[in-house]
């Protein structure tokens, strides 16, 4: 097969170029805290908008030059298109990729001949993994684009739909199983209503619940071992789901006896969808042992729907760095590059100029973050601020050695509360500011 990306050479790193096809900050074998940058940011290209999205929009059609794509849904332009994506993780450098089934291989008019074209498929993935080294981040079945998922999946109110997705799921974890995929993400593009008026919401959620019971069931039947995550987002398709955010999905996980299963997959611009800054959904993971992977990219905050852009906010990358960081770095997710290209840049060239942002924004990230990490400013800041809770009353409280009875005795001796501080907000945001 010819060249897919022609023009365009292995992407270097080299901080002084003018050449906008070099990483200026993202130095692979650069070592922070003790690991190398591609260790630690673990980068991961979605194949669905890097390969599968041509720039259309709700207002036109797409825009996307992909020479080495007929356009057709057959078995040999699916080949070509997952040898023309390997050819641009290699060139970019990236350690890993994510897919849906249906991102690789063509959906047919039975499940068994779908099946078996993703079998077909998975033998040039195979392949082109061995090839390059690339490796599968984590697999994922497209539960939503075909009109049988039109009431949601596991959700649906058609009991044959959620037999339907069962069997879709089977398939796509002993796909990501076969390649050695380090997880599987269940993002619930329709598990949610669009009106409540037709909606039992007790009997989804249980149903939700059964499926991914079944799923953790299944994965131990193959002996699959890669990491479950469950992707929070608000809305968009559906007017609700139900994995609305970080805390949301938790609750959910706790209710139904899920949280050993599953950890978090983190979107940025899910999470300004709902409301919330990404670093909030992040620290909420962090905060209570969930934080598993990251699907990298950024909002519009004008825009109220996911338009997926590519991350290039410093502050983002900065403040996300500093949580994962903390948490003590990704084990077997990463950062995937959930995003697309503009639809007005519609030239090959310009998936590298994407992607090459991207790396480099988390790149600059990682650094301030660990360098902010290294002089210990907000660590110290932050241990000063919660110090009365390292001895005395504090620490007794936190031992659980006191109740409300001892503590109405202690303060009717004491008195007013020891006086309060400054949580110097300002100040410290001047600091962080430094370091950007
Ligand atoms: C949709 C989205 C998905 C998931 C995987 O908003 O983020 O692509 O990441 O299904
Ligand atoms: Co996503």
């Amino acid at each position: 097969m010819a060249e897919a990306f022609p023009k365009v050479k292995k992407i270097e790193y080299d901080p002084k170029s003018r050449n906008p096809l070099t990483f200026k900050h993202y130095n692979a074998e650069e070592v922070v805290e003790g690991k190398t940058l591609a260790e630690h940011l673990r980068f991961s290209v979605a194949f669905w908008h890097a390969f599968r999205n041509d720039g259309h929009d709700q207002f036109g059609v797409g825009t996307r030059q992909m020479p080495w794509d007929d356009g057709s849904d057959s078995l040999a332009n699916a080949k070509t298109r997952a040898r023309a994506a390997f050819e641009f993780f290699e060139k970019l450098g990236v350690g890993f990729y994510c897919f849906h089934d249906r991102d690789v291989a063509p959906e047919a008019d039975t499940l068994a001949e779908t099946n078996k074209n993703l079998d077909e498929i998975v033998k040039v993935l195979q392949a082109e993994q061995q090839r390059t080294g690339v490796k599968l981040l984590w697999g994922t079945a497209c539960l939503f684009a075909h009109p049988r998922y039109m009431h949601g999946a596991a959700t649906s109110c058609n009991a044959d739909v959620f037999a339907y997705a069962a069997a879709q799921v089977a398939k796509a974890l002993e796909v990501t199983q076969a390649l050695g995929g380090g997880g599987y993400v269940f993002w619930g593009g329709r598990e949610g209503y669009k009106s409540l008026l037709n909606t039992d919401m007790g009997r989804e959620l249980d149903h939700l619940a059964k499926f991914l019971h079944m799923a953790v069931d299944y994965k131990k039947q193959i002996g699959f071992d890669g990491q479950f995550y469950i992707e929070p987002k608000p809305k968009e398709p559906t007017k609700h789901q139900y994995d609305s955010d970080a805390a949301a999905c938790y609750a959910f996980l706790q209710r139904y006896d899920l949280t050993d299963h599953l950890k978090l997959n983190l979107e940025a611009n899910h999470a300004t969808l709902a409301g919330h800054s990404f670093h909030h959904e992040l620290e909420f993971a962090a905060a209570v042992g969930m934080l598993g992977s990251v699907d990298a990219n950024r909002g519009d905050l004008m825009l109220g729907w996911d338009t997926d852009q590519f991350p290039t906010d410093l502050y983002d990358t900065t403040f996300a760095m500093l949580t994962i960081l903390k948490a003590g770095g990704f084990t077997t997710g990463g950062l995937n590059f959930d995003a697309h290209v503009a639809r007005e840049s519609f030239e090959p060239v310009d998936l590298f100029h994407a992607h090459i942002g991207g790396m480099d924004a988390f790149a600059r990230g990682l650094k301030a973050a660990a360098a902010i990490r290294a002089d210990g400013v907000l660590d110290d800041f932050l241990k000063q601020r919660y110090s009365s809770w390292d001895s005395g009353i504090g620490a007794d409280i936190e031992a659980g050695k006191l109740g409300f009875k001892q503590l109405s005795e202690y303060m009717l001796k004491k008195g007013e509360p020891a006086p309060n501080e400054s949580g110097r907000v300002e100040m410290l945001e001047n600091i962080l500011n430094e370091y950007i």
